[in-house]
């Protein structure tokens, strides 16, 4: 045991000038989830409405009368709250602040009025393609102010976006470009991350030969590295040459607030991917409030988040938040360790970065590299550090505290999901004392639950199932194209409420402590994999016969990929010491598959499966022996065939 302090207390000076103090957080609170409709009617008010709304909330969590609705008669444009508005008193104001992968590259600042033009630019030349409202638009790019540019285009001509990671592979974008019916894709020749070159175009060239994507009649490509690439005209055109010359105003979308503004594909316990739905008027609401409160954003801040835009903090916390906020959004292509470990920080002093928002997985694999990197530069721009995509080990935070923000800078350790739009589990710095490990408190409006397996709403200290008893404005509306698996999803487990599919524990002080997903998501690195996925994946290789796949502890990831491999009569596994090249194959084969992100860290081959008489797969079995934990893989004798633990057990990799 450390005796390091268990509470890190307010920072006084921080607290004086906080946005919302202890007093404020606790009636503010009690307000918002009193009467949800009028304190939300008057959040709505920092938004520019086309039409002010005057319904505020329509909610029912009943699966007989179900709806969410906000702000349902408000009619507003989402790039005009993150632009046009911004003009008159910060047009000249840096709005994206660019970092290239290369630091010898020069850094770009783009003004809000450039990105007003960039914007109308190439919203025009979406028009003149023929996109018009309600249209599926793929972005699949870089970390590039392009990203942003092709969001916000389409918001403003309401074309519905999908950002796919550019870490994905053909087959997913192909997933995912067939769900959504998607008319246009905008890309760039090539990425790069960490010096490394990423195929881009010839990713989209080969998803969209797989089938169920030809709905794509156009193909945009933004020159980013300069990279040679196979151009198919007609569909394929070069993104300069369609945005030269197009009128640098254009007349934005009036928008119903709960049109659609983004689809963004996350994975889930079970199938392919979801298209979670965002609406337009309640997520940006909900992203620019939650960012002004959480970062006690100011004027003059200079605020980094790392995340990519291809996930749902890149959207809300890079994009939508900031800028509908007026805030200057640093945006950065690489990678924490290239060229070395100290890229980050170095980036915080070269840009002055007073907001730093990360994921621990980041933290930790920096924390490995020791202090220096970290001591050899200032820091001293740094007010705040935040950070969000899994639990963050005490250890971690401490870390972050003691050596990143030497002390001085508060840390909010913010939980929520791609589902929820913004962030509902977070301290405030001024309000709340923090404790390391824990997300601490609800944010205004949000009345989290713990519940046992039975759904009983347990009180006090406890520990459960995280249910959300109400409604707030980032939430998601729909699964695209699937209305009940919606339902079926979120709202059947527990009834009445929105089941998050996360664990936690509540303890005396009423502090929330996430314990991780309770369903089959695995979350490496901050990213949902369902094992759903991987184990299709696994099982499409003509030599594998089923597959398991779990989730186990890694120090750096936070949960790492456990394969359980069966292969088909007649192949015989390779092995461990040498000539493993079976196992090598089938690791390739699911990055190829899905991408990077989902490749397994172990692959065990598996004689059998522990199953149920029913034929049920235990994975509770299968993460024990995965865990190493041999010695509480409890009751086995419902097992079809107990043995074949005892073989899983003896052969477990790394032993
Ligand atoms: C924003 C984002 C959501 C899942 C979520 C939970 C985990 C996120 C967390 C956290 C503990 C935090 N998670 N933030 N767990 N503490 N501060 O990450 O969205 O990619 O959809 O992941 O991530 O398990 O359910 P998403």
């Amino acid at each position: 045991m450390t005796d390091a302090p268990a509470l890190y207390p307010v920072p006084p000076d921080f607290a004086a000038k906080a946005r919302i103090d202890r007093k404020q957080y606790e009636s503010l609170y009690q307000a918002s989830v009193d009467d949800p409709a009028s304190f939300w009617g008057g959040i709505a008010g920092r938004l520019d409405w086309m039409r002010a709304p005057t319904k505020i909330k329509d909610v029912s969590y009943r699966l007989e009368d179900f709806r969410i609705r906000w702000y349902e008669d408000g009619e507003l444009n989402a790039s005009v709250n993150c632009l046009d508005r911004q003009l008159d008193k910060r047009g000249d104001k840096t709005a994206l602040l660019f970092e290239p992968d290369d630091p010898a590259q020069p850094a770009q600042k783009v003004t809000y009025r450039e990105l007003h033009r960039r914007v109308c630019k190439l919203a025009n030349a979406l028009r003149n393609l023929g996109v018009r409202k309600g249209d599926r638009i793929t972005i699949y790019l870089p970390m590039i102010p392009e990203a942003a540019v092709a969001m916000l285009a389409c918001a403003r001509i309401g074309a519905i976006h999908s950002v796919v990671f550019g870490g994905f592979s053909p087959n997913s974008i192909a997933d995912r470009v067939s769900d959504c019916q998607s008319k246009l894709i905008i890309t760039a020749d090539e990425g790069v991350r960490g010096g490394k070159k990423i195929p881009l175009k010839a990713n989209v060239d080969a998803a969209l030969k797989m089938p169920g994507t030809n709905t794509v009649e156009t193909v945009l490509v933004v020159r980013h590295t300069g990279g040679a690439v196979d151009m198919q005209m007609p569909r394929d055109r070069w993104y300069d040459a369609v945005v030269d010359g197009q009128p640098e105003e254009c007349a934005p979308e009036r928008m119903n607030a709960e049109d659609p503004l983004f689809i963004l594909y996350t994975s889930g316990s079970t199938g392919k991917p979801k298209g979670v739905l965002h609406t337009t008027g309640g997520y940006m609401v909900y992203v620019s409030y939650t960012h002004e409160c959480v970062f006690d954003l100011r004027e003059e801040d200079v605020y980094w988040c790392t995340a990519d835009v291809g996930w749902v903090t890149g959207h809300s916390y890079i994009v939508y938040g900031p800028l509908a906020n007026g805030a200057t959004a640093l945006m950065f292509e690489g990678v924490p360790n290239y060229p070395d470990s100290s890229r980050f920080w170095q980036v915080i002093d070269k840009h002055q970065v007073t907001l730093f928002y990360t994921a621990p997985t980041a933290i930790r694999a920096l924390m490995r590299e020791g202090d220096a990197p970290v001591k050899s530069t200032s820091r001293k721009s740094l007010r705040l550090l935040g950070t969000v995509g899994e639990p963050i080990n005490p250890e971690a935070w401490r870390w972050y505290n003691d050596v990143v923000g030497d002390g001085r800078c508060p840390i909010v350790d913010t939980w929520w999901q791609t589902e929820t739009g913004g962030i509902l589990i977070t301290p405030l710095a001024g309000a709340i004392d923090a404790k390391p490990g824990s997300a601490t408190k609800p944010f205004f409006g949000i009345r989290p639950a713990i519940v046992d397996a039975n759904g009983k709403i347990l009180d006090g200290a406890a520990e459960g199932n995280l249910v959300l008893l109400d409604s707030w404005p980032g939430q998601m509306r729909t699964v695209y194209g699937d209305h009940q698996r919606f339902i079926d999803t979120y709202f059947k487990t527990y009834p009445g409420t929105y089941f998050t599919g996360d664990g936690c524990r509540r303890d005396e002080d009423g502090y929330y402590w996430i314990t991780g997903r309770v369903d089959d998501v695995i979350n490496v690195s901050g990213h949902r994999i369902g094992t759903a996925e991987v184990e299709s994946a696994l099982v499409s290789h003509p030599k594998v016969a089923e597959a398991a796949v779990v989730g186990y502890p890694h120090d750096i990831k936070g949960q790492g990929i456990y394969a359980y491999v069966t292969l088909i009569a007649g192949e015989q596994p390779t092995s461990d010491e040498g000539g493993d090249e079976l196992r090598k194959e089938l690791v390739a084969w699911v990055r190829k598959e899905i991408g990077p992100v989902a490749t397994p860290d172990h692959l065990q081959w598996a004689p059998g499966l522990p199953k149920t008489r029913s034929g049920k797969i235990m994975r509770r079995i299968l993460r024990k022996i995965a865990e190493n934990a041999p010695d509480q893989l409890g009751d086995t004798s419902t097992l079809a065939d107990p043995s074949v633990v005892d073989a899983l057990v003896k052969n477990r990799l790394g032993k």
